[in-house]
């Protein structure tokens, strides 16, 4: 069996921290050789990675910032982040771009998109996710299972593959999310529930109802509708008023078998401005705030930011999480980052240290993320071919989050920043200034005012100092 032959080398891709090392099997830490593992085994890997450095500081399979048991203002780094790898880029990203074919040849895959072919997929991500030491995975339906002739027996593809996955998880490993992918298909080409064909927005409909049920089934905490084709290319066809109330009506739809089969999972609308489609309607989080709220649908949803859909609308990141936030509605995060030369979905993992703080400061302030967390959405860049690079790429994305989280400490016990940005305000600290607060100041009153204080002195903004306090902190 191919998988016998690839799974112990596989095994051997340990992670090594200078914290406690969360490696299941722990045969052959750190040891990349293809010989390690079982000697039984049949592979016989050409791609080998090179063995890592021996010394534990400069080794980059070690995590170095993040410290799953650690306490850190007043919770463990593991709960402040919930970290999950995402399926899709980890599984089934190829590497492939519009002027080129697939790059990565990984060991496990044998180029077919077989029933056998995603068994084999599904026993390397378990493998890679208990590998890495984290609890938690995010997947697409048919990111897992292949599609089929008919529905039926796509569905019942699926259940094979959940039931592999249940059995894969233990009593450790859940899904953070689940999600339908309705983007894909040619028949999603003019989105799925925005399609102008109702047979369209019917198969859309119950390919969520069993992404939903399959979700619940393996244990997930959260199911994500990120609009993958709910938009226009031009508005001369497009009634986006029926397109939007069609939205509405299937958002509904999902509330409804949400509670129907006793899903507890939060259900999180994903903003993205654009791509595929000239204009998403989930344009950003303040327009789909504004959907969910005339929609009747604002107790139902909350929001998952993407670093790199927050930049694509022409906000930072920390605008999205601090507008979700502020208005109750910051459920997950995924945590990755474009590139600023470039203007699209690079799905690159978050290595920014400035970035990293004020994303985490957005978590601090939010209590958390639970029953939400961190998806990475990212992808290794085509270039990017070793086994060894999926391990150190979410590596790195993980130990940079931590290290946001370690200045977002440091911020707050230094408690300058916080301190600026309250005397700021500090004329509102009064009594008149609470009445104001609370609604019950009227013109006249405050012409009066006006009258009697005279031309106001405006302080400084402080936004140098606020700059000097924030980079002390990196
Ligand atoms: C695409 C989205 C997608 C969602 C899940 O840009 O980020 O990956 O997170 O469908
Ligand atoms: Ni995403
Ligand atoms: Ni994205």
């Amino acid at each position: 069996m191919r998988a016998a032959r690839v799974l112990p080398w596989f095994l051997c891709l340990c992670v090594v921290s200078r914290y406690p090392i969360h490696c299941g099997a722990q045969t052959c830490p750190a040891d990349l050789q293809t010989e390690c593992g079982d000697p039984s085994s049949e592979w016989e890997g050409s791609s080998s990675p090179e063995s890592p450095q021996s010394s534990m500081s400069k080794n980059p399979m070690s995590y170095r910032w993040y410290n799953a048991e650690e306490e850190i203002l007043g919770k463990k780094m593991k709960d402040w982040m919930r970290f999950s790898v995402a399926f899709w880029h980890t599984f089934r990203g190829t590497g492939a771009d519009p002027f080129g074919a697939p790059t990565k040849l990984w060991p496990w895959e044998d180029g077919t998109n077989s029933l056998a072919m995603a068994k084999r997929r599904m026993r390397a991500n378990f493998e890679f996710i208990n590998k890495l030491g984290v609890d938690r995975w995010c997947f697409h339906d048919r990111d897992i299972a292949p599609d089929a002739k008919t529905l039926a027996e796509t569905n019942a593809n699926l259940d094979e593959l959940v039931a592999l996955a249940k059995e894969l998880q233990g009593s450790k490993i859940r899904p953070l999310w689940g999600t339908a992918q309705l983007f894909m298909h040619p028949r999603y080409m003019h989105g799925a529930a925005t399609s102008p064909e109702v047979g369209v927005y019917a198969y859309a409909a119950a390919q969520v109802k069993k992404a939903m049920e399959v979700t619940h089934f393996l244990g997930g905490e959260n199911f994500v509708f990120w609009g993958g084709r709910e938009g226009y290319q031009t508005l001369l066809n497009t009634d986006m008023k029926r397109e939007l109330d069609h939205m509405a009506a299937f958002l509904r739809g999902a509330a409804d078998w949400k509670k129907k089969i006793g899903f507890n999972g939060t259900l999180l609308i994903e903003p993205k401005p654009q791509e595929p489609t000239k204009h998403q309607y989930d344009w950003d989080a303040a327009t789909t705030m504004s959907f969910l709220q005339k929609y009747g649908l604002i107790d139902e949803f909350k929001l998952n930011i993407e670093c790199n859909h927050a930049t694509l609308s022409g906000h930072s990141c920390h605008h999205e999480l601090e507008t979700a936030r502020i208005n109750g509605l910051l459920g997950n995060i995924d945590a990755n980052t474009g590139d600023p030369q470039i203007g699209w979905d690079t799905d690159q993992f978050l290595t920014d240290i400035g970035e990293a703080t004020l994303v985490m400061l957005s978590v601090v302030r939010n209590g958390g993320l639970a029953p939400g967390g961190f998806n990475f959405d990212a992808k290794l860049r085509r270039e990017s071919t070793d086994v060894e690079d999926l391990f150190l790429a979410h590596i790195s994305g993980m130990d940079t989050l931590a290290r946001g989280l370690r200045n977002v400490a440091k911020l707050i016990e230094d408690g300058s920043l916080g301190e600026l940005v309250k005397r700021r305000y500090h004329s509102f600290d009064t009594e008149f200034g609470a009445q104001i607060e609370g609604g019950k100041v009227d013109f006249e009153t405050l012409e009066k005012k006006a009258m009697e204080w005279g031309e106001p002195v405006v302080p400084s903004g402080k936004q140098e100092l606020a700059e000097i306090i924030f980079q002390s902190a990196l």
